[in-house]
């Protein structure tokens, strides 16, 4: 099929990044004229697929001295894959993603939101036809996890791009909201206090139930900023050091409830900080701004 030869036709132009120790790299290039990125990433080795790998698999020898040795482990094929993404037709905006880049950290105003961010977000963010075609049942049909069917509360679960599903080492899944007119966590108010509980706490039931991961084993949070405007909260397995966990991106879902609850306007009025990327526009904006003055 198309889908088979795909990667054969990729020329590749530029490795925009390349990790040993998360095991992935990330290349851009072309597909017939097409600007192309594919990610390629070895996947943890789960704790279900060991007895059968050390069985099955055949051993060299590489060196012994004393009591250390080391081999070299070939497995069976089928626990030998690789995960493969792939972003095709690219946009500049996907190479600079992926690019590795100096980071500065921003304080952003409600007045730099309204601004700066808010005409930036309109003018270019990322398209979200790919969270549309999951609403609409257009595509990832066979993936969903779970559903509720609520206009105003109600969410789609299902698997996040990053995540092949194999093992539950890097479990990670998205809750989609059904309401198109949330962007992010700027627009949070006290009226969506039911659609985020309903999140936090059917969210938690369908992974309980799906992979027997209970909530106290999950990072449940929103990123700002994010890279697709339509809210979207992130469900990671607390084991597994998901990118865009850390401070500077992740916000807990269960602390976002509590600050709209205390305070119905917290994400209008509250500064909110977080990281640009050199080469983003966004970065240049601030700078005009005069709110990068050192960097
Ligand atoms: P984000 O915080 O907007 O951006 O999260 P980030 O990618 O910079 O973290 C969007 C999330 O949606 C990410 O975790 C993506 O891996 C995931 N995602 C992106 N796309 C294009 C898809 C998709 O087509 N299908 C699914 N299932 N997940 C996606």
């Amino acid at each position: 099929s198309a889908d088979q030869s795909i990667l054969s036709k990729f020329q590749i132009k530029k490795v925009l990044r390349d990790s040993t120790r998360e095991k992935n790299i990330f290349i851009h290039g072309e597909i017939d004229d097409q600007e192309a990125i594919v990610i390629l990433e070895k996947t943890p080795i789960g704790q279900d697929t060991l007895v059968e790998l050390l069985k099955d698999s055949s051993l060299q020898l590489k060196m012994k001295n004393d009591i250390y040795s080391n081999y070299l482990l070939i497995p069976p094929a089928h626990l030998n894959d690789i995960k493969t993404s792939l972003i095709c037709p690219a946009t500049q905006k996907h190479v600079k993603k992926y690019q590795v880049q100096e980071t500065f950290l921003v304080e952003e105003t409600e007045e730099d939101y309204r601004s700066i961010t808010l005409p930036y977000i309109q003018s270019q963010s990322f398209s979200v036809q790919w969270v549309y075609n999951i609403l609409e049942k257009k595509a990832e049909v066979e993936r969903i996890v779970f559903e509720d069917p609520d206009p105003k509360t109600g969410f789609v679960l299902l698997p996040d791009f990053k995540w092949d599903t194999k093992q539950l080492d890097d479990l990670y899944l998205i809750a989609i909201v059904r309401q198109k007119d949330i962007k992010s966590l700027r627009d949070l108010r006290s009226e969506h206090i039911p659609l985020l509980e309903n999140i936090l706490k059917k969210g938690q039931e369908a992974i309980l139930q799906r992979y027997s991961v209970p909530a106290c084993k999950l990072r449940i949070y929103l990123h700002y900023q994010p890279s697709y405007y339509h809210l979207h909260v992130h469900f990671t397995s607390l084991s597994h050091d998901a990118p865009g966990s850390g401070v500077e991106r992740a916000h807990l879902l269960s602390d976002v409830i509590l600050n709209v609850k205390a305070n119905p306007t917290y994400y209008q009025h509250r500064p909110l900080t977080f990281t640009l990327r050199a080469d983003d526009n966004l970065a240049s904006k601030f700078r005009e701004a005069g709110k990068l003055p050192d960097c």
